[in-house]
């Protein structure tokens, strides 16, 4: 670890200490929101809660273990010997991103044939690249942290091309109304934005020796940032998508009871 200076170790600790309110507030409002959208919908908004709490959880062991690995000393925070620990953050993607997934396709409600072919084949793929990203994430030479780049990028492309190509022909196919497509491109779009913070916030690592501690404290606000948005944003955004259909097709009590 990195010698920090105050203002350094602190942007971290805000950020993990932020990251764990937003989660477990995210949390409180899913757990509410879930009434208000037709029962099918129910599954997709009570896994964006699931999310949101195991990245909680998650986020505040980061912050307890960026907490103690540091101690300040005459006006500088330097390492105390217990490590910091950012496997927490790839055992939370590990459950997490494969469940973001699964939301999307549960708020469709598509046919039962194609849900199943799509999710098995995105969540492989995440699991693949969350997996072939962590040998990098923990590497510090550049070979290896570049190979694992490449590798954990083949399966992200996947990941996106399957949302646009293959998602988009579904969608025309079972005729969703315009209102539930744009917002489902809002929701894709969403992932492409906020799921590119990740690989971006990564590179930091590479270039970690001419950065010093500024290569840190990039990489974990990137990640919190990407998390926040990735989790929280993204599941109002599959809220929402859940209650434009309940709408449209009459409301809770229609739906509840047909
Ligand atoms: C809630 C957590 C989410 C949505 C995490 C997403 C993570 C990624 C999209 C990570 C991607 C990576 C690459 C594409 C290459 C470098 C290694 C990773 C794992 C940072």
């Amino acid at each position: 670890m990195p010698e920090l200076d105050i203002a350094q170790f602190s942007t971290v600790y805000n950020m993990l200490s932020f990251a764990t309110a937003a989660m477990f507030g995210s949390f409180a409002f899913f757990v509410m929101a879930r009434q208000h959208v037709a029962e099918k919908y129910r599954m997709a908004v009570l896994i964006s809660s699931i999310v949101v709490f195991v990245a909680g959880y998650h986020y505040f062991r980061i912050f307890q273990s960026w907490d103690h690995a540091y101690a300040l000393v005459d006006g500088k925070y330097l390492p105390t010997g217990i490590p910091f620990n950012d496997a927490y953050r790839y055992v939370d993607w590990l459950i997490t991103v494969p469940l973001l997934l699964v939301e999307l396709v549960a708020v469709l409600n598509l046919p039962k044939e194609e849900s199943r072919s799509l999710l098995s084949r995105l969540v492989i793929a995440a699991i693949l690249m969350i997996g072939l990203g962590y040998p990098g994430e923990v590497a510090t030479n550049p070979g290896s942290q570049i190979l694992y780049f490449i590798l954990s990028f083949i399966p992200f492309v996947y990941i996106l091309r399957t949302l646009w190509v293959e998602l988009g022909v579904t969608l025309t196919e079972t005729e969703q109304s315009e209102e539930v497509q744009n917002l489902v491109n809002l929701a894709r779009n969403v992932i492409l934005v906020t799921w590119s913070f990740y690989p971006i916030a990564y590179i930091a690592n590479i270039f970690a020796p001419y950065m010093g501690g500024d290569a840190e404290v990039f990489v974990q606000v990137g990640y919190s940032i990407a998390d926040v948005t990735a989790k929280c944003g993204y599941g109002v955004v599959i809220f929402l998508i859940a209650k434009a259909k309940t709408d449209a097709e009459g409301g809770v009590g229609a739906t509840a009871t047909a």
